[in-house]
């Protein structure tokens, strides 16, 4: 591909976003570049994904002007005739998509949202649990280096080596021993189903609070695609721009009793004004999440993650767990010889974005692990099928083998590839042709 030429690319950023482009040339063209290239690659992060125009409509409305501290119809703003039916729309959909007593939709990110978890439910000492970071959880979850992990006494279960999956009893008898105020479930690089029932049986026996953080999969939750931890849980804690394919945020849902303690610990507690563009941003979503289209959507997201999977084993790769229930696969390229970041930056230079990750007990450090993580949430909000499965494994094969032969040409060729399958799968917001 010729990069096009700087007249034609103000040209390009012009007819695009008209006002930027007159005000601030130079942001309008960065703007202009990430929709392009966000158009000509193959997305493969699995907590990344495309938001429907409505979407992006909204996060882009007037209703970032305004300040809301409070809750619908309790404000200490006036001039809310309107946000308040925003919040109150958007409460309404998160609970009837994941049929739960009470939503927050006021959480800035899943950060924020799992903090507010604690200041409910914990004091700063309280022994909480998670999985560990390098198994495969979230920094929030107690990890050392977070505020958790800081402010909070943090214990950490993993994964079984051998398998590759929570080992239960393990999970029980540290439970029992450690006597947690919260267990966190969930994480960042889990590609297996995650059993809240189980969970939620060690947390009761320990007399813990159960989070679930599903942050990952809440679009396959309200798709139907993953079980619900809505029954199971006291609270769950998700992001909405993810697999939800909403704006950048969060929400917390609850059993009614949690209820207050939620919302006094996200407002006042930790944050002042939401921000009502994106609650806006959230209600589209969750309207999109309830229609039949969006259930078909989920599960071919599991679909295409399974068949990218037994691709990629076909083609030796080794993936932890032996594969995926879910969008997420986590390569440990050990085998190949290669270590992820080279294989991660190789195939970025290839137009196919993915990111290096630890691996289960990985050997290497979590700034140069042994794996990569890919998934299918983008590439299936693109309208790619099952049918594309093989070639994505073949430009991930050979990306890894150019990476380790420094085959600069290979990476070319393949991204020239990608780019051709990407032009006849347009997204929202993205340039076309
Ligand atoms: N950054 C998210 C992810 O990529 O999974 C977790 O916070």
């Amino acid at each position: 591909m010729t990069p096009p030429s700087p007249a034609q690319d103000t040209t390009r950023d012009a007819a695009r976003h008209p006002a930027l482009a007159a005000a601030d040339p130079e942001l309008a063209a960065l703007v202009a570049a990430e929709e392009q290239l966000q158009a000509d690659t193959l997305r493969l992060i699995p907590s990344e994904n495309y938001v429907s125009a409505a979407v992006l409509e909204a996060s882009g409305t007037v209703l970032q002007n305004k300040y809301s501290e409070g809750y619908p119809g309790r404000r200490y703003y006036e001039g809310q005739q309107n946000i308040d039916q925003v919040e109150r729309l958007a409460v309404a959909r998160a609970k009837a998509v994941f049929g739960t007593d009470h939503a927050n939709v006021q959480p800035y990110s899943g950060s924020p949202a799992n903090l507010a978890a604690y200041l409910a439910f914990a004091e700063p000492g309280d022994t909480v649990m998670g999985m560990a970071l390098p198994m495969g959880g979230h920094l929030t979850h107690g990890w050392g280096v977070s505020a958790t992990g800081r402010w909070f006494r943090g214990v950490q279960y993993g994964v079984r080596q051998d398998t590759g999956l929570i080992d239960f009893d393990a999970v029980r008898d540290l439970a029992l021993k450690e006597r947690p105020k919260l267990i966190f479930c969930g994480g960042t690089a889990l590609p297996r189903t995650i059993d809240f029932a189980a969970f939620a049986e060690i947390a009761r026996e320990a007399g813990a609070v159960l989070v679930a953080d599903i942050a990952h999969i809440a679009g396959l939750v309200a798709g139907g695609a993953h079980p619900s931890p809505v029954p199971h849980a006291d609270v769950v804690s998700t992001t909405t721009h993810k697999t939800l394919r909403g704006p950048r945020g969060a929400m917390l849902l609850a059993r009614e009793e949690h209820a207050k303690a939620i919302d006094k610990a996200v407002f006042p507690g930790l944050q002042g004004g939401p921000h009502n563009q994106t609650t806006a941003a959230i209600a589209v979503a969750l309207h999109e999440a309830s229609l039949p289209s969006f259930r078909d959507y989920a599960h071919a997201v599991v679909a295409n993650a399974r068949a990218l999977a037994e691709a990629l084993l076909a083609r030796g790769f080794v993936l932890v767990s032996g594969g995926t229930d879910n969008h997420l696969i986590l390569m440990d390229l050990t085998p190949k010889d290669v270590p992820g970041k080279v294989a991660a930056k190789a195939l970025d230079r290839a137009g196919i974005v993915v990111n290096y990750n630890t691996v289960p007990y990985d050997p290497r450090k979590p700034f140069d692990p042994s794996g990569v993580r890919i998934g299918t949430p983008s590439l299936t909000s693109r309208g790619l099928g099952t049918e594309h499965m093989a070639v994505v494994a073949e430009w991930i094969d050979r990306g890894v083998r150019a990476a380790r032969e420094e085959d600069e040409d290979a990476l070319a060729k393949i991204r020239a590839e990608v780019a051709d399958l990407m032009s006849t799968h347009p997204a929202p917001g993205l340039p076309t042709g």
